[in-house]
């Protein structure tokens, strides 16, 4: 793809991890990538490196979202919504409103508000929505509970956008991820390294690439073929519960 052929896509929460892989992966095929994150300094040097553009993006700030869907251009091919996380693992006895409040809001009204604010450019590009959810959207663990319940929603949202958008030129699929080293474990434990580490230890884990890996493997399948959903452990995790640690794995 070149010139006027090039097509867009857009990475919200692409400052690291799975969204700057996914970014970098999608740059590689071709895509012009928009990229949206909080961290703007981060943000740009992503995108002087993959040659696409940086736009500030608080996905719980409905205002920041109007502002960054508005510097999008009319026709979009890729959205993959990727900016959430979990923040706290703790039992519902000791939920903290807060926690539970961000979670709700990064994870489901953020994917909401970015899908909401894009759709009539996915349906000018015959786009194709990428909702980075989680094994914790089909799976429960105890300490879990505000994480697994804003990202059951998250998936309840991306098969429901699947049937209203029925007639569309608009694909939806559904990348799942058990464990990734990633900050993920860094936030949700709110910059405590060390306990972050454990969660990782005695296995190999998925890397933001094998992430990405998916993600563009979905988006250059045929225009026809929309994979619905993609759910990717490390071979270590049998489940969200299930893992088999010091095996060699
Ligand atoms: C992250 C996977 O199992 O830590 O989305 O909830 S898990």
């Amino acid at each position: 793809m070149s010139g006027a052929e090039r097509k867009v896509a857009v990475v919200t929460g692409a400052s690291s991890g799975i969204g700057a892989a996914t970014a970098r992966a999608l740059a590689a095929v071709g895509y012009l990538v928009i990229v949206g994150a909080r961290r703007v300094n981060r943000l740009e040097a992503l995108a002087r490196e993959i040659g696409g553009s940086a736009r500030p993006l608080d996905v719980t700030d409905a205002a920041s979202v109007v502002a960054f869907c508005g510097a999008v251009p009319e026709q979009l091919h890729v959205l993959v919504n990727n900016a959430g996380g979990a923040h706290g693992l703790g039992p519902v006895a000791q939920a903290n409103d807060q926690d539970w409040a961000w979670m709700y809001e990064a994870n489901v009204l953020g994917l909401m508000r970015v899908t909401k604010g894009l759709l009539p450019r996915l349906e000018a590009g015959r786009g194709h929505i990428v909702n980075i959810t989680s094994i914790a959207g089909r799976e429960v663990y105890p300490g879990g509970a505000g994480y697994t319940a804003a990202k059951h929603a998250a998936v309840a949202v991306t098969r429901t956008l699947r049937l209203e958008l029925s007639g569309k030129p608009i694909r939806v699929t559904d990348v799942a991820p058990g464990m990734v080293e990633t900050e993920f474990s860094v936030v949700r434990f709110k910059g405590d390294t060390e306990r972050a580490a454990t969660v990782y230890q005695g296995l190999t884990p998925l890397t933001a690439e094998d992430i990405a890996d998916c993600v563009v493997w979905a988006v250059t399948r045929p225009a026809h073929v929309n994979i619905d959903e993609i759910v990717v452990k490390p071979v270590a995790q049998a489940s969200a519960t299930v893992v088999a640690r010091g095996a060699g794995l």
